[in-house]
Formats: C-alpha cells, structure tokens, sequence
C-alpha cells in the first residue's frame, strides 16, 4: 500500500469547530463521530463497529437504469485483471484507514473477477484473498462479513437455491462453501446470506413450496459447513420484500423468523436488518428491528436509508437523526452489537462522483450515527420513556395478571374474574406527549 489513491485527503479527524462558511473549502472531517469518546460506558467505536461495503465503495460506478456509470475511479484500469482488483483493494484498505471506519464487508465476487470454472473463480479470490489478508495485518482493519453473489451471473436468472435446475442450486453450493472457507480464513465475524433472486415474478411457472424447501435445504447445509470449518461468526439472513423479484421468500423480519422457524433452523441464523429494505417492505426500520431483537436474533445492520416516497432501495447514506437514534435506541437496549455492526451498504447520489464525496458520504452517515448514539443514550438516561412503558403495563404485573401470563387460568376462570370488575377504565396512550418528550431530548445537546 505504497501509492496514494486518494491523494489531497488527509486521515478524518473529530474536529466540532463549526463548519467553514464556504462548502469549496469543506474538507471531509468528523464534527461528531469522537472514536475514543466514551458514550453509555464505551467508546463510540466500540458502540458503532462502523463498516464500509466493498460493492458501493469500489464497484459501484454510480451508474442507473438511465445513464452510464459517472463515479471517477483513477486507481481502476476497468480491467478484470487480477493486478486491477489488487489495486482496488489497495486504494479501499487506503479509504479504510483515513476514514477511520475499523471493518469491512464483501462478496467474492467484489473482490475478484469470476474465472471460467469453479477451479479459475477459486484460483482467482484466493489470489486476492492472500492480498487482502496482508492489507488487513498492516491495517488492523477486520472483516465484518462476507458473502457471495448469487444474483449477478446470468445461471442464477431463476434463482440460486430454489433455482428450478438442481445444477444451479450445485453452482450455488460451490460459490458458498468457497465464500464461507474465506471469510473464516480473513477472521470474518460474520458471514451473511441475502437471497438477491430468491423468491418469484409469477406463480404461473412456481412451486412456491418446492423452492421454499430447497432454500432451507441450502441453509442447512451451508450452517452444517460453517460448523464443520470450525466457523465462528455469526450466520446472518437479509430480510428484503421484492426487487429484483416480484415477492422474495425472505421478505421481512417476521417471514424469515417464521421461514427459519417451519424448517429447523431458529437458532442458528441470526438477522442483519436493512433500513431500506424494511421501508421497502412497509415498516419502519424501527419495527424490523425491534422483531428481531424480541427473538434474541438481531445480529447486524446494514446502515442506509431510503428516499421516502420514492419505492426503490435507493441504499442513500443514512444522515437522518431521528432514524439513527432509534437504530441505535435499539442496539443499547439489547446491550450492544456483540459480533455484528453498521455496515453502510450505501452509495453515493449519482451526481456525487468524485473520490472525495466517498469521504464526505461515510463521514455524514457516522456523524449521524454519532448523534443518534448520544441522543439514545440520553433517551435512557432520562428513563421517563422506559418508566411509561413499564407503567403502561402494571396491572399484568400485579398476582391476577401474573397468574394468567402463568397460563394458571382457563378462559373460564377469566371470564369469571371480569365478572368482578366494576369499572373498566382504560389510560391515555400519551402519543404525542411522548413524541415531543423524544423531540426535546434529540434536539437538546449535551454539550
Ligand atoms: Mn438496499
């Protein structure tokens, strides 16, 4: 890592002074991401676990169904030579370390050009994978996750594992045990299965069943390798609606526990939830999360956000405070990202193409996050939120609504009981009350 691919920019540094006048004159910098600030009892580094995806940063030309790719990519000859794609890892290992964002995430094919064969793609990723694993040791930057593309090559049209041809769904065993072996050879903490095609267009040409099926089938076997390997990670599921196809198997929080639940693997995946794909989905990302994390299976977060109105995985950096608050009200609640992390699966604006709009992009979405972490914390420090809740609920607290949580009555001995109730009296709700409580907390600073 000799060359400087990003030259004129400078290690981001936490620097609060107020923002210069001029927008020419901005260079990118932190104004509220402190790495070593101590936020909820750790430092924000340790509470974020920030990530930078390998497919937007470096693969990602920035071009649309309209338009050609626009993003200004010096370091990248456009080649799918194996010296290119060790360039690109340099230049992104060089982003890693002034954007001081301490982890990273890939697909094998991201990383390197697929061959002719299974043998040449393995050739390939392993000659890139030994590259990366010296950038990693000279770095101290770790793998997040990994995965691989099963949706990009035209063979995986109909799907990889509930593809209709059982040779696609072989294809697809190859790609996976070949990813999975990598990611633990990088000390990946994760590894991460987003069914890209894994659902259908139409039910004329489905077997809906048959194809649910053979993707439980496929994650058997694909959890029975990780174990086999000694994998340590965390196996994760990516829940997301629709697009490319028109309803994907995995479509929410809900449907993939339910999914893991009906074929016998509850347990061994855990969720990394999209803000984006739970929009597409009709959710808040709020609501994604907290699904997950009551099943004790909210394993990791892709940071990023939609454009709301607009029905596409725009994947835009997430800078919204509001959104990044409750993400992180979320992880404080369930005591942390333990092995997962904020990976920003975000590109930037089409019209956003220079290398240093790469800086500016990461270091709003941690400001952002940065923000939320503090503004999270100071939502449960204040407690009033938490006290309403468990008030709210107290009368299922008290011996009669112990007992029937139990399961010590019947539906009897219930009715028999509101027999004895003179008044029936419900509380406000308090909704409004509460949302400006949120809005005075978030806004107030605390410096
Ligand atoms: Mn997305």
């Amino acid at each position: 890592m000799t060359l400087e691919h990003f030259p004129g920019i400078a290690r981001l540094q936490f620097d609060p002074t107020p923002a210069v006048r001029s927008i020419a004159q901005c260079r990118p910098r932190f104004h509220h991401y402190n790495p070593s600030e101590i936020v909820a009892g750790r430092s924000m580094q340790d509470q974020l676990r920030f990530a930078a995806c390998y497919w937007h940063t470096m693969r990602n030309g920035l071009g649309d169904p309209f338009g050609a790719a626009t993003a200004q990519t010096p370091w990248d000859d456009g080649s799918a030579s194996i010296e290119n794609a060790k360039r690109r890892a340099d230049a992104f290992f060089e982003f890693l370390t002034k954007c001081q964002i301490g982890r990273w995430c890939f697909h094998d094919r991201d990383l390197a050009p697929e061959g002719q064969t299974i043998a040449q793609s393995e050739r390939n990723l392993d000659q890139l994978v030994a590259h990366v694993a010296q950038l990693q040791s000279a770095t101290g930057h770790r793998l997040l996750w990994g995965t691989a593309n099963l949706f990009s090559h035209p063979r995986y049209l109909h799907g990889a594992a509930t593809s209709p041809s059982v040779d696609v769904f072989l294809q697809a065993t190859a790609q996976v045990r070949k990813a999975l072996e990598v990611t633990q050879a990088l000390g990946g903490e994760g590894y991460v299965f987003w069914g890209g095609r894994e659902g259908y267009d139409t039910l004329l040409n489905t077997d809906l069943a048959r194809e649910r099926a053979q993707m439980a089938r496929f994650l058997h076997i694909a959890s029975d390798h990780a174990q086999s390997i000694g994998f340590t990670g965390v196996l994760l599921i990516e829940p997301k609606p629709h697009e490319p196809t028109t309803h994907q198997y995995d479509s929410d929080s809900e449907a993939t526990l339910n999914f893991l639940r009906e074929f016998g693997l509850f347990g061994r995946f855990k969720l990394n939830i999209e803000t984006n794909h739970a929009t597409l989905a009709g959710h808040s990302m709020q609501h994604e999360l907290a699904v997950a994390s009551a099943a004790g299976s909210l394993g990791s977060i892709d940071a990023n956000m939609g454009t709301s109105g607009l029905g596409w995985d725009t994947d835009r950096f997430p800078t919204d405070v509001m959104l990044t608050t409750e993400i992180m009200l979320a992880v404080l609640n369930m005591g942390g990202l333990k092995q997962g992390g904020l990976n920003f699966d975000a590109k930037r604006r089409r019209a956003s193409f220079e290398p240093v709009d790469l800086f500016h992009a990461h270091a709003a979405g941690m400001d952002a996050f940065a923000l939320g972490l503090k503004a999270a914390a100071r939502i449960r420090a204040d407690g009033r939120l938490h006290e309403f809740v468990r008030a709210r609920y107290e009368s299922w607290d008290a011996p009669l609504g112990q007992s029937i949580r139990a399961g010590q009555l019947t539906l009897a001995q219930c009715a028999h009981e509101a027999t004895k109730v003179a008044v029936v009296a419900p509380a406000s709700a308090r909704q409004e009350l509460l949302e400006s409580i949120v809005n005075d907390i978030v806004f107030t600073s605390d410096r």
